[in-house]
């Protein structure tokens, strides 16, 4: 089986450090969050911006210190997020991008969030995709739902985007599809056939999702903007600590865990 890429979601846009302590927010500390994580065997780092008092930001220059801090410290991807927190423009969310990054998200849908709604209109979606492949910048089709799958397909259908397709399944957020097996085993069937993917369950659904990945194939997100927690009711050390489980387990079922540029062979990228 391929090696397996785990990805750590450092950050987010919502969690607050009253939920987590340990939550890394400014520049330094999510580049050494990223050292931590990519010493514990993950590839790829998702990275979210903020401001040092905590608020979310898609500035430009926050992310450019991120990038620049993060590549200072070690070699892994640094995935920027187009998704930002909600509420933010279409054209704030894609401002990172424009730093031709390894790595961007691209949400494919929109979808109710917490209390909120997500929104990503077509339109939009199409400016990411196409700014994006004009920039260089690999892909990874954030999913949340079944008919964003759908959308991947025909958007590969219709050549708007091309293969290798790269897509996290984000399952688990109240108000999008749910954190268990069964939901899991749907959106991979619907996959194209030659597609990789990789899961990001949130809060308790983080633990069993990544383990179902890991003997079927798939890739793991694990970290702070998905779930907090290391088991019910004991908050996790760090983003490396849930890094170290995903790859420790990985490694009990005989699959290696993937370095950087294993990680971009797998995907398809510039080394
Ligand atoms: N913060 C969420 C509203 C992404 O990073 O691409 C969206 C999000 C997705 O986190
Ligand atoms: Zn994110």
């Amino acid at each position: 089986m391929e090696k397996l890429i785990i990805t750590a979601a450092l950050t987010g846009a919502e969690v607050t450090r009253e939920q987590q302590p340990n939550l890394p927010i400014t520049p330094d500390e999510i580049a050494d969050a990223a050292f931590e994580c990519a010493k514990a065997g993950a590839s790829i780092v998702h990275v979210h911006g903020r401001y040092d008092d905590g608020t979310p930001t898609q500035d430009k220059e926050v992310y450019r210190q991120i990038i620049t801090k993060v590549r200072e410290r070690c070699d892994v991807i640094v995935q920027v997020s187009t998704g930002g927190a909600v509420g933010m423009t279409a054209q704030e969310r894609l401002a990172p991008v424009t730093l031709k990054p390894e790595m961007a998200t691209l949400s494919m849908g929109s979808v109710n969030f917490g209390n909120d709604v997500f929104v990503n209109h077509p339109d939009d979606m199409d400016i990411f995709a196409t700014t994006m492949k004009d920039l260089g910048v690999k892909i990874e089709y954030e999913v949340f739902d079944t008919g964003m799958i759908t959308t991947v397909n025909r958007w590969l259908k219709k050549g708007l985007i091309t293969a290798p397709l790269h897509v996290d399944f984000v399952l688990g957020i109240p108000g999008a599809m749910s954190g268990t097996p069964e939901a899991l085993m749907y959106m991979r069937s619907q996959l194209p056939a030659d597609a990789s993917w990789t899961v990001a369950g949130i809060g308790a659904a983080q633990l069993p999702l990544a383990t179902m990945a890991i003997i079927l194939g798939g890739h793991v997100r694990v970290g702070f903007e998905d779930n907090v927690y290391y088991r019910k009711g004991e908050l996790a050390s760090s983003n490396a600590q849930l890094v170290e489980r995903v790859a420790r387990i990985s490694r009990e079922h005989d699959r290696a865990v993937a370095t950087p540029d294993e990680a971009r062979k797998i995907l398809g990228m510039p080394a």
